[in-house]
C-alpha cells in the first residue's frame, strides 16, 4: 500500500492507469461509451485516452451474446484500491448483477495496470492476472499504447503476436 500511495503521488499528473471495459448485455456499444464518460468523471482522475472498441466471441460459457472491449488510459490521483471501488461502483450504477464467473455482463471494468506497479493482494491483482492472454484486452490497449511493456510479462506486441489466432475485430 505504501508503494502503491508512493507511486500515485510521485507526479503531479498523477499515475497512469489503463482500465479494460467490457460489455454484452442491453446494448454494449452505448454502455462502453458511458462507461468511458464516467471514468472521466471519478474524483481527482481524468480520461486521458479512449481506445477502439472491439467484437470478440465469449471467452468462457459460449451461450452468450458476443463481447464488446475497449481500453481507457486514465490519469489518477488515487491509489490503485480507490480506484478499483470507484471502478465497482461504475459497474453497479450501470446495472450489472454479479451471478455466473465468465457469464454475461452489462458492464464489466478491470484495472490492467497502475503505474509500473505490481500488486497481489486478496482483492486486487495487478497486472490483471488473465490480461497478456486475452486478445480483446492487448489489441485496445495497443491502440493507446503499442510500444508498451507488461510487468513481469513483456512486451505489448509480443503478447499479441502470441495470441493472435483469437478472433478480435474493430467495431466499424
Ligand atoms: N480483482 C482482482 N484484481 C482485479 C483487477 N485487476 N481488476 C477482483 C478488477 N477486479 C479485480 O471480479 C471478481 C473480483 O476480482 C473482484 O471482486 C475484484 O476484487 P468480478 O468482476 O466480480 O468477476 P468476473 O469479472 O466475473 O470474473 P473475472 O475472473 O474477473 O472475469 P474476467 O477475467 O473479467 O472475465 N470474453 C470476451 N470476448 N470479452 C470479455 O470481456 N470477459 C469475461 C470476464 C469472460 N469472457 C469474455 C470477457
Ligand atoms: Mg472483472
Amino acid at each position: 500500500m505504501a508503494t502503491e500511495l508512493q507511486a500515485s503521488r510521485s507526479s503531479p499528473e498523477g499515475a497512469k492507469a489503463y482500465v479494460g471495459l467490457g460489455s454484452n448485455l442491453n446494448d454494449p456499444e452505448t454502455r462502453l461509451k458511458q462507461a468511458f464518460d464516467a471514468l472521466d468523471r471519478i474524483p481527482r482522475t481524468r480520461c486521458l485516452e479512449r481506445s477502439r472498441i472491439y467484437q470478440s466471441r465469449p471467452v468462457g460459457p459460449p451461450d452468450q451474446p458476443d463481447y464488446l472491449n475497449a481500453v481507457a488510459l486514465l490519469s489518477t490521483q488515487l491509489d490503485a484500491h480507490r480506484l478499483l471501488a470507484e471502478l465497482q461502483h461504475i459497474e453497479r450504477v450501470q446495472g450489472r448483477v454479479r451471478d455466473r464467473r465468465w457469464g454475461p455482463r452489462t458492464l464489466d471494468l478491470d484495472l490492467l495496470l497502475f503505474a509500473d506497479l505490481v500488486i497481489e493482494t486478496p482483492d486486487l491483482v495487478v497486472p490483471h492476472a488473465a490480461m497478456h492472454q486475452r486478445l480483446f484486452v492487448l489489441l485496445p490497449l495497443a491502440d493507446i499504447s503499442p510500444e508498451l511493456r507488461i510487468p513481469g510479462r513483456g512486451k505489448l506486441q509480443d503478447l499479441i503476436k502470441a495470441c493472435s489466432d483469437q478472433g478480435v475485430r474493430p467495431l466499424v
